[in-house]
């Protein structure tokens, strides 16, 4: 009864370890909303949430699709990038900002970025 009761808290102490360890590589990946080494952003019915983000050179940012039919054009900034829509809830694409500076973007379907769908992306240049 006893034995089992210390290898169970053994076993217990080790994950905590391997728990503890974990977390802290997690919360550092989270930072600044940055997951697997891509952002996200969300689009939808006239929004993209965050509609201004600040990441770093070489990072991606992944554009979501909650509804509706949307695209992503960059309008303004080093380089001129465009995701082709979908339809719904769906993946619109991945792009990748090699480059720093600011990055206006609109989506392109009809009136959509006069009814507020527009988003600005702050790419910082690397830190060496
Ligand atoms: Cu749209």
């Amino acid at each position: 009864m006893m034995k089992t009761k210390n290898k169970w808290s053994i076993s217990f102490a080790i994950l905590l370890l391997i728990v503890g360890c974990e977390d802290k590589n997690e919360i550092y990946q989270n930072e600044g909303g940055l997951i697997d080494g891509i952002y996200t952003v969300y689009a939808g019915n006239m929004y993209y949430n965050p509609s201004t983000i600040s990441i770093t050179e070489g990072d991606s940012i992944r554009f979501i699709n909650d509804n509706g039919f949307h695209d992503v054009k960059i309008t303004s900034g080093p380089l001129k990038l465009f995701l082709n829509p979908c339809q719904g809830d769906c993946t619109i694409g991945t792009l990748v900002f090699d480059v720093a500076g600011t990055y206006n973007y609109i989506c392109s379907i009809g009136t959509h970025a006069q009814q507020g769908m527009t988003g600005t992306i702050i790419v910082n240049p690397k830190k060496n």
